[in-house]
């Protein structure tokens, strides 16, 4: 069956689970709320759903029931590689359903289809100054395709329908994850390369191409692929997802949502975190290893300088995580299985970093998650490859998250999901209550 008809079914089948739990057990309770927690950017508190993926402090995350090895393990793999087509993991995370190589070649197609980026993108991406931040034009460029929005537009006609509005959403967000590669390429040319754009490859899966329209070698095919999927989704509470969640929840169609999404994305706390962590090494570098190899002392000492500057030290710690990210195991894996990179001086101090910053955290007695995170070991790839333009990584990323954000955008209108709108409390009545015990 065809992604569309797939999803439809399994759209349709799950109606009646939700249906049936808010009417039946609406009231049933599955958690309390603390002061803290209040006041803790919500942390914690168990009040989103979704099917696409759930993270376990322990664990890390699974997609749609799989760890990531084994997701790439199900997945079938682009030609000639050992790691699965963006396209492939679309289905997957959209229908839970390992697709078969028949329905992986129909999505490859229609991706290509729908790849096809309007001039006025990037009319408005270049009409921004040159130094504007890589993320500011993604943002924008996201934002300017709303114009043409199916969701957009099926609102506006007046035949507006609860039960249909989703297949507009998919629509939309089909559209959204098969044209950000495509721009963000755009703004790396134009940003890095003296506007010097290269054309889209229409033999090429989605990672191949955005390899090749960025001016990468072959080996960067499997990276791109690996980095989408690895950065796809991370359930549902993180800022840009939930950021996501929030807007459409508005009914705001998937670029108004997904353009706040990446605004989120783009904060040193989330997305940033990986520029944040090739800035913080090579920083490392030039101030401590100017005539000397780096040991750990030397590491140990600048992760003190930074922490003692009441910064934080990035690419470690985690909301939710409480061991080292599989996803920064998955990419060191990459990493040790590549010839020459697992020798690549930067990588090696990555590794060091990774020996020596989880004690130091403990020491330091704040993070209650010490373990490095997906941005820790992230740039140390593009890097090695030539990417070298740091504050790109965030749009790597951001690549990446809108396959998640949209898969659930979807399906939060496939099942109808409500605006969003929690109750906040004034500081008297939250003293009041802390007197009252
Ligand atoms: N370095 C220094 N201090 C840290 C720390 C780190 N890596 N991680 C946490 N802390 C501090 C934190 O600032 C807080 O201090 P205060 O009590 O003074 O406010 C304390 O430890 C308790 O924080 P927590 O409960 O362990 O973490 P949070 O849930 O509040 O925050 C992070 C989670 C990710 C924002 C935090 O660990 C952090 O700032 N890490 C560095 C930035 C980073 O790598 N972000 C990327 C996260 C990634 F998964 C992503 O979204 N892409």
């Amino acid at each position: 069956m065809a992604l569309k008809e797939t999803l439809k079914q399994k759209i349709e089948e799950h109606r009646p689970r939700t249906t049936r739990l808010v009417k039946e057990f609406g009231k049933v309770i599955i958690d309390q709320v603390t002061i803290d927690q209040c006041i803790g950017g919500a942390r914690d508190i168990r009040c989103l759903v979704t099917d696409i993926s759930y993270l376990d402090p322990q664990e890390g995350i699974r997609f749609r029931g799989k760890t990531i090895p084994e997701t790439f393990e199900a997945l079938p793999k682009a030609a000639g590689s050992d790691y699965p087509t963006v396209e492939s993991f679309w289905y997957f995370l959209l229908t839970g359903e390992v697709p078969t190589q028949a329905q992986v070649d129909e999505v490859v197609a229609e991706w290509k289809v729908r790849q096809e980026v309007p001039q006025y993108v990037f009319d408005a991406i270049r009409a921004l100054p040159r130094d504007s931040h890589p993320m500011v034009m993604l943002s924008v460029g996201i934002l300017a395709l709303q114009k043409d929005s199916k969701f957009a537009g099926f609102y506006n006609s007046g035949k507006f329908n609860k039960m249909t509005a989703w297949e507009y959403v998919y629509e939309d967000a089909y559209d959204l994850v098969a044209r950000i590669p495509v721009i963000a390429a755009f703004i790396y040319n134009l940003k890095y390369k003296g506007d010097k754009q290269l054309p889209i490859d229409p033999s090429a899966d989605c990672g191949a191409n955005f390899a090749r329209m960025i001016g990468q070698c072959k080996e960067y095919e499997d990276v791109a692929r690996m980095y989408f999927i690895l950065h796809s989704d991370h359930e549902s509470g993180n800022v840009s997802a939930h950021t996501t969640h929030l807007v459409h929840s508005a009914l705001s169609d998937p670029y108004y949502a997904y353009s706040a999404g990446l605004n989120g994305l783009a904060g040193p706390l989330h997305g940033l975190a990986n520029q944040e962590v090739l800035d913080w090494t090579i920083k490392f570098q030039e101030k401590y290893c100017k005539d000397v190899e780096p040991t750990k002392e030397l590491v140990t000492k600048a992760l003190w300088d930074t922490l003692n500057a009441g910064q934080v030290v990035p690419g470690y710690g985690h909301a939710v995580l409480r061991k080292t990210d599989p996803r920064y195991t998955s990419q060191r894996e990459f990493c040790l299985k590549t010839p020459g990179l697992k020798d690549d001086p930067l990588f090696k101090l990555v590794a060091m970093i990774f020996e020596t910053a989880p004690g130091v955290l403990m020491e330091h007695g704040k993070a209650k998650n010490p373990w490095p995170n997906v941005d820790a070991q992230s740039g140390v790839i593009q890097w090695y490859y030539g990417l070298r333009e740091w504050d790109f990584y965030t749009v790597l990323f951001g690549v990446g998250r809108a396959l998640g954000c949209m898969a659930n955008i979807t399906w939060d209108r496939g099942l109808g999901y409500a605006i969003e709108r929690p109750k906040s409390v004034t500081t008297p009545m939250l003293e009041k209550w802390a007197e009252e015990g």
